[in-house]
């Protein structure tokens, strides 16, 4: 098939997943044209059925905001009429569902019917989309489009009680390459970040309010009493100032490291021995699933869809949100006990393989199928 995928290129979940999908459909035999603002961030490397097209949206003095939405849906005319493009698959519904509907519009003018999929992630749904400023348009075009997808049931259910539609959602979660995550650690980059043994815990997200940053500093305190450990920090955004400031009041905070943005997730996640997710929401949790494909069990919060991913006692554990004494004492509990620590990576690690992505993309080349 001929696929056009339209995603944000940035490290937020759904570029990470929409990118990942591609590469994984262009193993297969696909041919992937992405369409974007900028190259995705996971794409990297060249594959010789990958395109990527950029989209550009001049400007005009006239302009005090560049009308992004119709430079995309241009773009995507252009793809599918010289790409003999199957199928839009967009990412994220604002405002690639409502581009994506333009788009198919144009192109059924020119008597060319174009099949539209859409994928909601998660903020599209619970933060932005909900608003009314959005949300006629997001109601509209998720109506509109030939298939509707979601990443989880909560996110499903979060659909169907904030927007007033009718379409079926079909769930299908998101995935990991198992393989790529699951690496040896390397002994010498683990003691240059905790020479003494201590243990390390990481926390990766986009630093937005809604990540609960500073739960993720006080969680560490907490454990840092009982046990001496060292946070990595992965990722930025406009949490992280705030963050910062935060650390640099207390003493332990020297064992606490920003790294920014990092594109070889694997490789961190390979020396970690516990990864922190204290979100007000998760529609999934895309990064707690690579850090239990790389062995590392979860601390997280039960909101949202992180129940359907971390099994409570098993592959980590779950508080309330907020409840930072809750994470720090359950973390504790596995780092402790050498044997706990042992058994819940080993379950992390078979909850992410039920994530595989070879379980999952298939899903989507079904509805492919079914809608071609
Ligand atoms: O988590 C973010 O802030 C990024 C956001 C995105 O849209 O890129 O992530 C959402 O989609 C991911 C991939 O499906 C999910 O794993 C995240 O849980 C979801 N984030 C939220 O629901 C807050």
């Amino acid at each position: 098939m001929n696929i056009a995928i339209v995603c944000y290129p940035t490290f937020g979940g759904s570029g990470v997943l929409a990118t990942e999908l591609g590469k994984a459909l262009a193993e297969k035999g696909h041919n992937i044209h992405f369409i974007t603002y900028q190259q995705p961030v996971r794409l990297g490397g060249f594959h010789t059925n990958i395109f990527y097209h950029e989209v550009r949206v001049p400007t005009y003095p006239l302009f005090d905001f560049p009308p992004y939405e119709t430079a995309l849906a241009s773009t995507m005319v252009d793809v599918v009429n010289n790409n003999d493009i199957d199928l839009l698959h967009v990412h994220y519904a604002i405002p690639h569902a409502a581009a994506a509907y333009m788009a198919k519009q144009i192109l059924a003018k020119q008597n060319k019917r174009i099949p539209v999929i859409t994928t909601l992630h998660g903020t599209d749904i619970t933060l932005v989309g909900r608003d009314k400023t959005y949300s006629p348009v997001v109601t509209f075009s998720m109506e509109e489009s030939d298939i509707l997808t979601a990443v989880s049931n909560n996110l499903k259910e979060e659909t169907y009680k904030n927007f007033r539609i009718e379409k079926p959602i079909e769930v299908i979660y998101n995935f990991v390459d198992v393989n790529r995550f699951h690496k040896k650690p390397i002994d010498a980059f683990k003691k240059l970040i905790a020479p003494l043994g201590e243990k390390i815990l990481v926390h990766a997200s986009n630093f937005r309010k809604v990540k609960r940053v500073d739960d993720v500093l006080k969680t560490f305190l907490a454990i840092n009493e009982k046990i001496p450990c060292k946070l990595l920090l992965i990722g930025d955004g406009p949490e992280r100032p705030y963050l910062e400031s935060l650390t640099r009041d207390c003493a332990p905070c020297a064992e606490v490291k920003f790294l920014g943005k990092q594109e070889q997730m694997e490789d961190l996640l390979c020396i970690a021995d516990l990864f922190l997710l204290p979100s007000e929401y998760e529609s999934f949790g895309l990064a707690a699933l690579e850090a239990m494909a790389a062995e590392v069990p979860v601390i997280s919060t039960n909101a949202g869809g992180l129940p359907e991913i971390n099994i409570n006692g098993f592959s980590g554990y779950m508080s309330n949100v907020g409840d930072v004494n809750d994470m720090a004492k359950n973390a504790i509990s596995i780092l402790e006990n050498d044997s706990i620590h042992q058994q819940f990576k080993k379950n992390a690690l078979e909850q992410a393989l039920k994530f595989d992505i070879q379980n999952i993309v298939p899903q989507y080349e079904a509805i492919y199928a079914s809608v071609l």
